[in-house]
């Protein structure tokens, strides 16, 4: 990973993606935000510089994108060419055979085990734990807390609140919420708003 990572966005996640940067001994390089309220304010002791729009790209300085919304990110992603660079806190436990894309942060305590592989600008929360075997697509978000057992696919831009549950090899579609506390025991379709214990379809996601 570059030693100097630029942080997008200073927000909530934000905050946790900083602290997580200099747990893992990297420097931020600078943060930015398109909200000028936030331009010359601090965010645990970092200066937010200024609009996306100032961003100088160097291709020897790593980015990442530190906004939960999960379709922001991807635009974003698509929109700016950045080297992006992958996040982990040294108290998360990711096997050497697990595959994170790039722009992917995996969050304190979380557990990732063997031949998992996350797609690009994941983030994998605090206290997550994501079994064997796991499928996720790019620009997921397993909230903190949430427990994923072997072989759950999830589909692009999937959004598990916190404390989520699957069960093994259930298919979460792309784009789909899960509602906190949510335990999925059946495959669920893409664009779907799901909430309870079992987990079901209440609405539409668009
Ligand atoms: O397109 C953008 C853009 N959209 C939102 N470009 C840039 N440069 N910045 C953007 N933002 C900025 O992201 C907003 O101006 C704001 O400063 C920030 C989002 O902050 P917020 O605190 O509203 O959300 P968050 O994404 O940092 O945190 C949410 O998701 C986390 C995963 C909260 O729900 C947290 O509680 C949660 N842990």
């Amino acid at each position: 990973m570059a030693q100097r990572v630029v942080v997008i966005g200073a927000g909530g996640h934000a905050k946790v993606v900083v602290a997580t940067l200099r747990a893992a001994g990297v420097e931020i390089g600078a943060i930015l935000d398109d909200d000028s309220a936030k331009w010359g304010r601090d965010l645990l002791g970092v200066r937010i510089e200024g609009p996306l729009a100032g961003l100088q790209p160097d291709v020897a300085q790593g980015a990442v994108l530190g906004i939960g919304d999960n379709a922001t990110r991807q635009s974003l992603a698509q929109r700016l060419r950045l080297e992006w660079a992958t996040v982990v806190h040294p108290t998360a436990l990711v096997h050497p055979s697990v595959r994170l894309g790039p722009g992917t942060v995996v969050f304190a305590g979380a557990v990732i085990q063997p031949d998992t592989v996350v797609g690009t600008h994941g983030i994998i929360n605090t206290g997550a734990t994501v079994d064997h075997d796991c499928v996720l697509g790019d620009f997921v978000h397993v909230g903190p807390g949430c427990h994923l057992s072997g072989g759950v696919t999830l589909g692009e831009g999937a959004f598990l609140g916190i404390g989520t549950v699957a069960i093994p090899q259930t298919r979460i579609g792309a784009w789909t919420v899960v509602g906190a506390g949510g335990v999925v025991v059946s495959d669920l379709p893409a664009h779907a708003l799901v909430r309870g214990v079992p987990a079901r379809v209440v609405g539409e996601r668009r």
